[in-house]
């Protein structure tokens, strides 16, 4: 079947229902929610519909070719598509677009019951707020796996959102939800890292930031350092002495010129390329047990550019979930 035929799910997934996770299982879910965002531009709400059906796309280059199976010539390794991957899409969590509590709500009972059946959740913004709520699921659901549970978090994103509050939105709102998660027990400043910053931060952001030596490095990091220097650091201060670390993505990272379909564009930000390195190195990265990618607005991008950026750099990281190496 062609990209363009069929029924639309994350990369033609089967659909599932929470009876159907295990230990193990790969669940691909979305949060269609912007009211996250108060006085930037909203659009976000449509971008797990947009994800999936970009997604189709990528799908069909595997499913039409030969045994399933294509050959990356840079690294001559063959990936086929693995017949019954243990990977799903869940749909989305149910949201109420007039109360965003009530969201929040559902969305952690929603992830935190991905994880107590042994998920791996997959979490589609939606703007960057639902990585609060995610979050929150995950370490509640993690919490019944560990005790004295200690959590690392990797955010990948042009802007902090460690605001303590937003004039407009309050203290929940998707600037402020790294605040929030920082807040979570699980979790302590030591153990919190930041990817491809873009944007000026507030005055007691960065006072905080010499206080307590966070670990926040920019694009310029980026591009001075190289990502795999970056991201290295990052994993090190998220894993230190923790059970597992959650990454959120804000597709914002990426330079707007590169990745225009997003709500708080910035400019000079992390390539294209690097993002995707980054995604390649999270694939390989044992620690990470969920990750969210938000912020994809697509009619912001009549292109579909943005949307199709953020499936690549989705299926770098469910690689090794989705194929098997083959030898040749
Ligand atoms: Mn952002």
């Amino acid at each position: 079947m062609p990209y363009y035929g069929g029924l639309v799910s994350f990369f033609r997934l089967p659909p599932i229902e929470f009876k159907d996770i295990a230990e193990g299982t790969t669940v691909i879910a979305g949060v269609p929610i912007d009211n996250g965002i108060y006085g930037g531009r909203p659009g976000a709400r449509f971008g797990p519909r947009a994800i999936r059906e970009a997604s189709m796309f990528f799908r069909a280059g595997y499913e039409l070719a030969p045994d399933k199976t294509r050959v990356d010539l840079d690294s001559e390794t063959a990936l086929r598509l693995k017949d019954a991957p243990d990977v799903g899409d869940l749909g989305d969590f149910n949201i109420y677009p007039t109360d965003l509590m009530k969201t929040t709500e559902s969305v952690t009972q929603g992830v935190a019951e991905v994880v107590q059946r042994g998920g791996f959740p997959v979490v589609m913004g939606g703007d960057h707020y639902v990585a609060y709520p995610s979050f929150e699921g995950f370490a509640k659901g993690m919490a019944e796996r560990h005790e004295n549970l200690r959590l690392g978090f990797i955010h990948i994103d042009a802007h902090t959102d460690f605001n303590e509050s937003n004039a407009l939105g309050g203290r929940y709102h998707h600037g402020t939800m790294v605040r929030r998660i920082s807040e979570n027990p699980a979790i302590e400043y030591k153990n919190l890292a930041w990817v491809g910053l873009n944007s000026p931060v507030t005055v007691d952001q960065f006072e905080l930031k010499r206080e307590h030596n966070l670990n926040m490095m920019t694009a310029r990091n980026v591009r001075d350092r190289g990502i795999a220097d970056v991201m290295t650091d990052a994993m090190n201060t998220a894993a230190d002495g923790v059970h597992a670390v959650y990454v959120s993505i804000d597709i914002d990272v990426i330079d707007a010129h590169q990745s225009t379909g997003t709500g708080s564009p910035e400019f000079n930000g992390v390539h294209t390329a690097e993002f995707f390195e980054a995604m390649d190195m999270l694939s390989r990265y044992d620690m990470l047990a969920a990750f969210d990618l938000c912020e994809v607005s697509p009619e912001w991008d009549p292109s579909g550019q943005t949307e199709r950026i953020a499936v690549d750099g989705m299926l770098r990281v469910l690689h090794p979930r989705l194929f098997d190496e083959v030898n040749l």
